[in-house]
């Protein structure tokens, strides 16, 4: 008998320990992977994740006292006071928790919050650093380069910063307000149409991460992902280089291969997209360096092969009420050639 109950026992506990395990390795997923506030990338970050940390302790703290008080409430033996010490009593816990105890953590938190916001700010350095301007769209982000040597170079849906130095990232909507957040280096800033809004950013080594639209923008914003890698200042340089307008000029105009599919896309294309050295639409994504790009559609789908043809016939069941119309009017066979050639678009 007594056996069976320990047993029963034991199985609970287990059952417990393997619920509690779960759930712990459930929580824990979330603190991996390229938008994961908890493994930061950059100082910034580091300070926003500590402050995260610092909170979370206090409210546990906080919470064990107020349910540790409040058991002891069951077990206290009843007492009698006179009215002069219940008063006495009462004001203590006003003055100590409702105005010690708060002025003391606020203190506290702004001691840890107020050098952390002061880093996110562009304030002068010595050495200005590189400035990236990133445009939110529906549903999709426009990445400017207005520093570049040889002239602005224009991206979009992907944004490729130096590593191991402050970036000063200046941001603006287009239409309605989104939100800037590269949640592995830092604080998110609201981009609002009408003003330019500053964050300064820094990722330690050379990586890629996630970044995320963090302003409810419509119908899609959830599909409005920004592909981010920091690399090293030279291949920085490089990439830029490869984009300047000249560059992409040559690779879209010389060769003889795309003829029907140039034509095509100036017929359809032009007026909402900008292709180096043919047209300078800017309704939609810059397509220059399209061909280089890890995905499509503000990451809807992985750039591969076929990848841009498809997104050409699906793209409004694929991102359902995406602001480019749907080309049902056009053939199929001229899509193709309008994808083929797209995908050639790599620097
Ligand atoms: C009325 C403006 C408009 C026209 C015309 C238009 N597009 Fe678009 N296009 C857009 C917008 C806006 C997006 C962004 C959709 C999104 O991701 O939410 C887009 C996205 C794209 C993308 C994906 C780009 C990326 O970075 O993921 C490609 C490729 C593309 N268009 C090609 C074309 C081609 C080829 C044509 C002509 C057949 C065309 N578009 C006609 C507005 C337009
Ligand atoms: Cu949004």
């Amino acid at each position: 008998m007594r056996h069976t109950i320990q047993r029963l026992t034991l199985q609970r506990v287990n059952s417990l320990g393997i619920t509690l395990a779960l759930l712990a390795g459930l929580l824990l997923t979330g603190c991996a992977g390229d938008k994961s506030i908890l493994d930061p990338a950059g100082q910034a970050a580091r300070d926003v994740v500590m402050i995260w940390w610092v909170m979370l302790g206090f409210g546990t703290v906080v919470l064990v006292l107020v349910t540790a008080f409040w058991l002891y409430t069951f077990k206290r033996k009843e007492v009698t006071r006179t009215p002069a010490d219940e008063r006495k009593i009462a004001r203590r816990w006003i003055i100590g928790g409702g105005i010690v105890l708060p002025v003391a953590s606020i203190t506290a938190l702004l001691a840890f919050g107020v050098p952390t916001g002061q880093r996110l700010l562009p304030l002068p350095l010595a050495d200005p650093p590189e400035v990236i301007e990133v445009i939110g769209h529906q549903w999709w982000w426009e990445v400017r380069y207005p520093g570049a040597e040889g002239g602005e170079v224009v991206t979009a849906n992907q944004l490729i910063m130096p590593a191991g130095e402050p970036v000063d990232f200046h941001v603006t909507g287009a239409d309605v307000i989104h939100a800037f957040w590269v949640p592995r280096l830092g604080g998110k800033i609201d981009m609002v149409p009408g003003r330019v809004n500053k964050i300064r950013l820094e990722a330690d080594e050379p990586a890629v991460f996630g970044a995320q639209c963090a302003e409810f923008c419509g119908a899609q914003h959830a599909q409005m992902q920004l592909y981010v890698e920091a690399v090293e200042r030279d291949d920085y340089e490089t990439w830029l280089a490869a984009r300047q307008t000249e560059q992409l000029a040559a690779l879209a105009v010389n060769d003889q291969q795309h003829d029907s599919a140039r034509e095509a896309f100036m017929t359809h294309c032009a007026s909402c997209h900008r292709v180096a050295g043919l047209s300078s639409g800017r309704e939609g994504p810059d397509l220059s360096d399209l061909g280089s790009r890890t995905s499509l559609g503000a990451g809807i789908m992985a750039m591969e092969e076929g990848a841009v043809t498809r997104w050409l016939q699906h793209h409004q069941d694929l991102k359902p009420g995406n602001k480019m119309p749907p080309h049902d009017d056009i053939e199929t066979a001229t899509l193709e050639s309008l994808g083929a050639w797209l995908e050639t678009l790599t620097p």
